[in-house]
């Protein structure tokens, strides 16, 4: 506990920032009011300034591209011995070795959504939240295997509070509160072209969420990962708020993750053939024998557009950031005495300041700031082997993240829809399409009739041929 009064600890404060040389942070500090100079001088207590100097010396930016390299290779659908993988990752989600881990920190800028993402409407025809989507399937796992599979959910302090009130309101959708886990990402301070730290207002500093790759340490900092320790949980299936199609818990995939003799059962990856060269997903590589993932924006255009022979694109392995992450790899990446440390990525952000002459806030129009983020697949390069899994867009990349257009919520009902048609064509039904292939109406399966298509198998009437809209 602290006992250091609020004038020792700001006259603290603002000798730090005196010897980083960020002392315009305390501009206007005078007009501001007892409570907030408290969470004034804790914002400054929380950072880091050696670590901000690092990122903002010259060439300290991650995403430079390594010379040699190549194609990751990549376990292709219905790999060989497939049932027993799936066996092996059935029996782990039986003993309860297997958490669910969604990343929903991010702001959702693009989508225009107010609020958290995850309270988006993302079904095509009952339009449930994304957060249900989820809950749902977990429930259902948890009924088929008789556990109770850990959730954990990391948010920000942006959202965080909204995140808790919503899963209040709805009952935690079923979920029993004590193994659900939701806890605040960190967060790093932007700062301007000379590395000094941008003002927002008087006695508060301009932060942001730290990137999903702040999800490993933040699930060290929250206690989630001894949670997962004590539960007896030994993975945990990471995958993005953004996604309904996703398969929270997939045995195969854990199978392969954990016994697979291409992986190191430390950090497996699932991967979808890329659409198009300009896809913005980042892109599974091979360096010096180590799997990883270089983003789209820092893919130099010449391998983005490099071809095979047969004309295929040569960088093909598009990221769909699913993983499975062991904990003990994460306790080992985010230990105090690790030599393991992720990289942070710089972004040129528009970022609103303190115009301590004109007293008042600025918007700006151009980028004027820097934010450092960190991205979750960069933890590869600390894995031995770290196995990258083909699986199909249709069964499972469904994304929301823009307003309209592609990877909209419309874009995705409409591939939620192909993917239960599918399901149910593969149980012998005959589904109505247009002369374009598309399905004729819109169709909703729960996760509690079913996870995949072979739990449709013998469950349905072949005489039965919808038409229109059909939930079930
Ligand atoms: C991400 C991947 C991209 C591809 C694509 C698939 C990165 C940098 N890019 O692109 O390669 O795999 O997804 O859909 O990862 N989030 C947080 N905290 C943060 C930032 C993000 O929790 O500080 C979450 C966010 O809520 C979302 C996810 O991370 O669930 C993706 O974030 P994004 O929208 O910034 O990434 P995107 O779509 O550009």
């Amino acid at each position: 506990m602290r006992t250091e009064s609020i004038t020792e600890r700001l006259d603290t404060a603002v000798a730090t920032l005196e010897r980083h040389g960020q002392a315009h942070l305390t501009d206007g500090l005078e007009s501001v009011g007892t409570s907030d100079l408290e969470s004034f001088v804790t914002q400054v207590e929380s950072i880091d300034f050696a670590e901000i100097a690092t990122l903002t010396s010259v060439g300290a930016s991650a995403g430079s591209i390594p010379e040699d390299l190549q194609p990751a290779p990549v376990i292709p659908r219905h790999p060989e011995g497939e049932d027993g993988f799936r066996a092996a990752g059935e029996a782990m989600i039986r003993r309860g070795e297997i958490a669910a881990f969604t990343v929903a920190g991010g702001q959702g800028t693009r989508l225009g959504w107010n609020g958290p993402k995850g309270t988006f409407p993302s079904t095509p025809i009952t339009g449930k939240p994304l957060f249900r989507v989820f809950a749902e399937q977990l429930n259902a796992i948890d009924e088929r295997y008789e556990i109770e599979t850990p959730w954990y959910l990391m948010t920000s302090p942006l959202n965080d509070a909204a995140t808790r009130a919503f899963f209040k309101d709805n009952n935690h959708f079923g979920r029993n509160p004590a193994s659900l886990l939701l806890f605040p990402q960190g967060v790093m301070p932007a700062v301007d072209d000379h590395g000094r730290i941008l003002l927002e207002a008087p006695g508060v500093i301009a932060v942001s969420p730290d990137g999903h790759g702040g999800s490993l340490r933040a699930l060290a900092r929250s206690g989630a990962l001894d949670h997962a320790a004590s539960r007896g949980v030994r993975h945990l299936s990471y995958f993005q708020v953004d996604n309904p199609t996703v398969h929270a818990i997939d045995p195969l995939f854990i199978g392969l993750h954990a016994t697979h003799p291409a992986s190191s059962g430390e950090m497996s990856s699932k991967m979808v053939p890329k659409i198009a060269a300009g896809e913005k997903v980042g892109v599974f590589c091979s360096v010096a024998g180590r799997t990883q993932v270089i983003e789209y924006s820092d893919l130099p255009t010449e391998h983005a557009n490099a071809t095979t022979e047969d004309g295929s694109l040569r960088f093909i392995a598009g990221s769909i950031a699913i993983h499975v992450l062991a904990v003990d790899f994460i306790g080992r990446v985010t230990s105090e005495k690790s030599e393991t440390s992720m990289p942070f990525h710089h972004a040129r952000k528009k970022v609103p300041f303190w115009n301590p002459e004109n007293r008042e806030t600025v918007v700006p129009t151009e980028p004027n700031g820097t934010k450092f983020e960190m991205f979750v697949f960069d933890a590869l390069e600390f894995v031995k082997k770290g196995l990258v899994y083909e699986t199909d867009r249709v069964e499972e990349f469904a994304p929301i993240k823009n307003a309209d257009g592609g990877d909209s919520a419309e874009s995705s009902g409409r591939l939620q829809t192909e993917r239960a048609a599918r399901w149910m064509e593969s149980a012998g039904l005959k589904i109505a399409r247009n002369d374009d292939g598309t399905v004729n109406g819109r169709i909703e399966i729960t996760s509690a009739t079913a996870l995949a298509a072979a739990d449709l198998a013998g469950q349905l009437c072949p005489e039965f041929s919808p038409g229109g809209d059909l939930v079930f």
